[in-house]
């Protein structure tokens, strides 16, 4: 498919699921960037998720997102149980305007709908030359080390940095050993999961993909992975009024929705500590970056960019299995 052509779909899809025309926009470019990116986790796969989401009600389809300032540096975003995508959109100019104004500046997204992946907003706002980071909480999927009863959401951490005249470093991953979208693409394609991703319902160790989403997540790097989990519950959870994981997962009732609560966004100028010195400290960066480089790492977001050089000049493969379930959804 072109990337229009995934555009036009994920559009009409979200149209017809009866969403308004800001957040059918907004949730689509999201869409549109993960398949680009080659994050078929979080690309168009990600229609069947919003549109059973949309089906338990549990969405406001026309939310229209409020934006307020509890203090100088802080913005809040009210997404009136919309999806984050468009709450996001909203509060991104004050967020950068309090950035420059201050150094730093945060954003809370409360009361929104969360399936997307965090690096389109940390990107975003690395274009306009800050250093971010991204948290959100999800639904109770995930055990802690040490256990094996969920409590954590996936709960993703996203960082980035501007690097003048190049693709920013971003990184964005789940504190989980993988996102759960990946384990239901893996359900979905009938292929096995690795066996330390997951516990079956009764907590044994377990590669049947489908096991694992009705039993428990692990969190990567065991120890490290389960307390960077709970940071992100606590910070983008009660510390911004929102819900944790487990509360979302109540909230949900069993309806199999996306997961409700809040997101925690914070923005850098790097000028607010260096001033004029910010240029010089900058390039200092990048000798970091090259000595990671020029041993053969690679740099988190490389393959990302790649994908999109790539999908930019040829369009993207949506699996053909896929690609029948999303005719369905457009065909009503
Ligand atoms: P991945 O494990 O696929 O990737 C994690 C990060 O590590 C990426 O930035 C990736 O860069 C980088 N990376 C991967 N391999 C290497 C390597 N060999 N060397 C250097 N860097 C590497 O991500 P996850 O499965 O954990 O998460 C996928 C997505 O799911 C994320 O975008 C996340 O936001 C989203 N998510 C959203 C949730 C929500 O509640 N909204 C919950 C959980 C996840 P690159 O992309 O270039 O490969
Ligand atoms: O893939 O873990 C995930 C996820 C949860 C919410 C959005 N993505």
């Amino acid at each position: 498919m072109t990337l229009d052509e995934v555009r036009t779909l994920s559009r009409g899809v979200l149209s017809g699921a009866g969403l308004s025309a800001d957040h059918a926009a907004a949730v689509a470019e999201t869409l549109v960037a993960g398949e680009r990116d080659g994050c078929g986790s979080h690309g168009v796969y990600r229609l069947l998720v919003a549109t059973r989401s949309i089906a338990t009600g549990r969405v406001s389809k026309d939310a229209v997102p409020v934006v307020s300032e509890p203090a100088q540096a802080l913005v809040r975003v009210d997404g009136g149980g919309g999806f984050a995508q468009l709450a996001f959109e909203r509060g991104k100019p004050l967020l950068v305007e309090k950035a420059r104004k201050f150094g730093i500046a945060a954003l809370a997204l409360n009361n929104v709908v969360h399936f997307a992946a965090l690096w389109p907003e940390v990107e975003a706002l690395t274009e306009q030359g800050l250093v971010a980071l991204a948290f959100t909480p999800s639904h109770a999927w995930v055990a802690p080390a040490g256990g094996t009863e969920p409590v954590f959401g996936t709960n993703p951490i996203a960082f980035g940095w501007p690097r003048p005249g190049r693709e920013p470093f971003v990184f964005d991953f789940a504190t989980s050993a993988v996102a759960r979208g990946e384990i239901e693409l893996h359900r979905r394609a009938g292929k096995p999961v690795p066996d330390d991703w997951g516990y079956d319902a009764d907590g044994n160790p377990t590669t049947d993909a489908a096991a694992v989403l009705s039993g428990a997540m692990r969190t990567f790097g065991g120890h490290k992975g389960s307390a960077l989990a709970a940071m992100v519950e606590l910070i983008a959870g009660p510390l911004i009024g929102d819900m944790t994981s487990k509360e979302s997962m109540a909230a949900d009732d069993g309806a199999g929705g996306s997961p409700l609560g809040g997101e925690l966004v914070l923005a850098i100028d790097p000028a607010g500590f260096l001033g004029a010195g910010v240029a010089e400290h900058l390039t200092r960066a990048e000798a970091m970056f090259e000595a990671i480089e020029t041993q053969g790492a690679r740099l988190p977001g490389s393959r990302r960019y790649a994908a999109r050089r790539r999908s930019l000049v040829e369009g993207v493969r949506v699996p053909a299995s896929l690609h029948a379930d999303l005719m369905a959804l457009a065909q009503g």
